[in-house]
Parts: C-alpha cells; structure tokens; sequence
C-alpha cells in the first residue's frame, strides 16, 4: 500500500511537469494540434482518429493498445469554454451512414477531449491502478500560421513583400489595377476600405484555386464571425514617402496593426503555444497532380508555415513561448488510399524532401519529427490489373462526381511516383510548367460504404502508427 502511494506519487510527480494541472488531481494533458492547409484532411483525420481510439480493433500499432493497457476510452467535456466543439458525432455520421459523404469544410478553430484509462506497464504495472490521461485534440487551419510572418512585420513591409510576390501573377491583375486608384489618398471613406478588400480577398480566392497558398492575412479567406469588421477590411498598398496622418495609407496601416492584435495574436496565444504535439497533414498527391507549380508553391508554403515551429526565427513567437516547445511534430502526407501500397515509400520520400529544410531547423529546435504517408479513412480497396502485357497495381473505388454525389465505381492508377523525390522537387524548383517525366492523375473517391464491427473503427493506412508517434510515449 505505502508503495503503492508512493510509486503513485512518484510517477504523478513526474508526469505533472510540463502538464496541465486538472481537476483535484495531476492527470497529465497532451495537447494535440491538427493542422494543414484547406481540404489537407484535418477533420476527416480526427473524425477517424477519435473512432479508432474509442474502438481500438484496427490500432495494433499503438504500443499501449497492443500490450492491453489501455483499459477504456471516451469522451469527455472540453477544459476550454469558449472554443466550439469539434463537431465528431455529425462528422463520423457524415463518413458512416449507409450513403457515406465526405464532411463539410471548417471554418475556425475547433476542440475536442477524449480521456484514457490507462495500466503503467512495467513494473508499475502490478502495484497501481489505472492512471487517467486526456488527450485535447485542436484542429486549426494552417493557413492562420502563416500569419506568424505579419506578427515582425510592419505594413509597409508586408505590403512591399506581397506586392512584389504577387506582381507576376494573371491572378493579380484586377487587384493591382485597384490600387492604382488608391495612391495618394489624404482622406477615406469606408467604402474605400470596403473596395480594396474586396478586391484583395478577390485576388486570394483566384490565387487559392490556381493552387498558390501564400494567402495572407490567413483570416481573409476563413472569415468567421469577424467578416465585415475593419480588422478584416484592409489591403496591401505600396509604401508611401509622406502618408498624410488622416489618409487611407494610415487607415490600412492602423487596420493591419489592430488585425494582429486582435485577431492573429490571440490565436497563438491562446491555442498555438499549449500545443505540445501536432500533426501537419498535407494534401501532397493534390499537389503532385496539379503540377510543378502548385507543388513548389505548397514547399515554400509549408516551410513558411513550419516557421512556427521555431521559435527562436521569430522575437513575437519567442515572447510567446518562453522556452515551451512542441515536443513531436509529425508530416503526414494524407490520402494515400489513393496509391497501391507499393508506392507509399515513394510518396512519404517526397513528404520527406518537401519539408527537409524546416524539418532540419526543427531538429535544431528540440522537436522530434517524423514523416508518413497515411489514409484516415481507406475510400478504396488495391487491385492488380493486367495492362499492355504486364501487371498494374491500381485502387479502386466509388468516384465523387463533380456535384458532389456517388458515381460509378472504378480503378484508377495515378502515374508511377519516382523513389527519388528530387524528379519532382527539381523540376518544380526550377519552375516548369509540366511534368516531363510523367503523368499524375488524381480522381476523388467518395467514402466507402462501412460494415464495422463491434469494437472496430473505419478502416485507415497508418493512423496506428501517426497515433503511436503522436502520443505513445504518454500512454
Ligand atoms: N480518399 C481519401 N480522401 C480523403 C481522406 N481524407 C480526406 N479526404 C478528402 O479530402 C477532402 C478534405 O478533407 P477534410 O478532412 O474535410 O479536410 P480539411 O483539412 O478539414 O478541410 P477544411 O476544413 O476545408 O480546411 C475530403 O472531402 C475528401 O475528399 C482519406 O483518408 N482518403
Ligand atoms: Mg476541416
């Protein structure tokens, strides 16, 4: 019994550090961020992920689960008030019905607690009950880290970096137009304002489908509640010598500054920094197939939004943290149901090289990272077809039409992705129009229809293994 006690408040003692102090007693928290850029398979990803935790029969690569420690799992109200609810219950009936559909597209921060009952192993394991952890899962669009680059910087210089970058852009045109008309203004009406955002928010919707994704500020295109407010109704404008005091260059200077503080900052305050393990998911096969371009743009969008992840790049960030860090960061390239498993290697080497430089400084940092290539829900099922006299290893699945509804069904074999990441890497950093080497077709699957049994969650690729990475070490 004292052993017991004080093995117990040993070990509690241990997990308390760096933990967030629940209840009456220490029960250790890990904080878990989902992020990524739009349509990357955040909610789709903890929809599957909260499934498979609750019913554990597909997860034997979560170590705590093979060795039968984890004695139950459930839901839990969330610690933070103010935040929504993760919506799971609608998602996962969204992905299970009997004609499953994929869920709908988030528009803001969301948060979710699914709690643990626990066995220590080893020794431990004989002389104490189970211990409780809580996992509080976060989903956030990455595109709201990229603001971390406006927090050091002023408006003159962010208008003079995104002009230029955007200037050799068709998608611009309209915009760059606009401002013209802007130059100059010693006095503004609201409408000005209204105008000009307006038609910035334009550019960033077409410069969103062309697949560019340095869209910032990250709130204009995932507005919220806070659409219309001026925090939301400015623009870049070219730096002026002399901006009367009155003027609309003021204006949109004051508008970026009370942006950042009272839209970006809070953000990171609040959520960002009590992160201590995140999953980055990216939509690398989209990318691959849309092209060089969209894929050199997405490296250089993930490296900016992997900037966050060092903190020592930037003073506000700095501040921020004092010395806190995410301790695990995982790359997980999602969507991999749509390859045969014999290319998956190929496809996490290209999630590897993507996000080498900011991988290395994270490294640097003290965070562990790790990439993967996973499927959060497998839409598809492998099949090998005879092709030219040879044999093609191909997936097949129910197609998405273009409205959205359940096609017909069919295989489908997306190109035969290079082992060596730099055939893609080299010609998109070089700036080509097309792939030379190959072609990469992507066709969208609906959900497949689910017959679960007792005890197991929707089928997946790897969600064991991200599960492992992410919190194993804490179970
Ligand atoms: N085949 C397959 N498709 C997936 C998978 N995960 C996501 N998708 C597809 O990707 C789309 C986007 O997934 P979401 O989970 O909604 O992505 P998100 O990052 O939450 O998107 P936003 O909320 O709009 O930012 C889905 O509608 C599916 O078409 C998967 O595991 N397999
Ligand atoms: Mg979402």
């Amino acid at each position: 019994m004292v052993i017991g006690r004080l093995a117990e408040g040993v070990a509690r003692q241990v997990e308390s550090v760096g933990d967030t102090v629940s209840g009456a007693f220490f029960e250790p928290v890990i904080r878990l961020g989902v992020t990524g850029l739009a349509r990357s398979g955040k909610t789709v990803f903890i929809t599957s992920l909260v499934a498979n935790l609750l019913d554990r029969a597909r997860m034997p690569g979560l170590v705590a689960q093979a060795d039968g420690r984890i004695t139950t799992a459930f839901l839990q109200p969330q610690p933070d008030d103010t935040v929504p609810r993760f919506e799971y219950e609608s998602h996962l009936a969204a992905l299970t019905s009997a004609s499953p559909h994929w869920p709908e597209s988030t528009r803001a921060v969301s948060e979710l607690r699914l709690s643990f009952k626990v066995r220590p192993g080893g020794l431990l394991g004989g002389l104490q009950g189970p211990r409780v952890v809580h996992l509080d899962i976060v989903d956030y669009p990455g595109e709201w880290l990229l603001d971390l680059g406006l927090m050091d910087r002023s408006y003159a210089e962010w208008s003079r970096e995104m002009l230029d970058r955007i200037a050799p852009r068709d998608e611009a045109a309209g915009f760059l137009g606009v401002i013209e008309g802007f130059r100059d203004k010693g006095s503004w009406e609201e409408t000005d304002a209204q105008t000009l955002a307006r038609a910035y928010t334009g550019y960033l919707e077409g410069a969103r489908l062309a697949g560019y994704s340095d869209l910032t500020p990250g709130r204009f295109l995932l507005p919220g509640e806070m659409a219309g407010s001026p925090a939301l109704t400015f623009a870049p404008l070219r730096p002026e010598d002399r901006p009367a005091r009155r003027g609309l260059w003021r204006e949109m200077e004051r508008r970026y500054d009370a942006y950042k503080s009272q839209v970006a900052k809070p953000f990171f305050r609040d959520h960002f920094a009590r992160i201590d393990r995140q999953v980055v998911l990216v939509d690398t096969l989209g990318a691959i197939h849309k092209g060089p371009r969209a894929m050199e743009d997405l490296r250089q969008t993930l490296g900016d939004i992997l900037g966050a992840f060092r903190p020592g790049r930037n003073r506000f960030l700095s501040r921020l943290l004092m010395g806190q860090r995410v301790e695990k960061i995982l790359f997980a390239a999602t969507k991999a149901d749509h390859l045969h498993h014999s290319q998956h290697s190929a496809l996490t080497g290209i999630m590897q090289a993507m996000v080498r430089d900011a991988v290395d400084r994270a490294k640097f940092a003290g965070a562990q990272t790790q990439a993967m290539s996973i499927a959060s829900i497998r839409a598809t099922v492998e099949e090998t077809l005879q092709h030219e006299g040879g044999p093609l290893d191909c997936v097949r699945g129910t197609l998405l039409t273009p409205e959205g509804t359940r096609g017909r069904m069919a295989a489908m074999y997306p190109g035969e992705l290079p082992e060596d990441p730099a055939r893609l890497l080299n010609p998109a950093r070089a700036g080509q129009d097309r792939w030379l080497d190959g072609e990469y077709g992507v066709m969208s699957f609906a959900p497949a229809v689910l017959r679960l049994k007792p005890g197991e969650g929707p089928p997946h690729i790897r969600l064991d293994r991200a599960a492992q990475f992410l919190l194993g070490d804490r179970l």
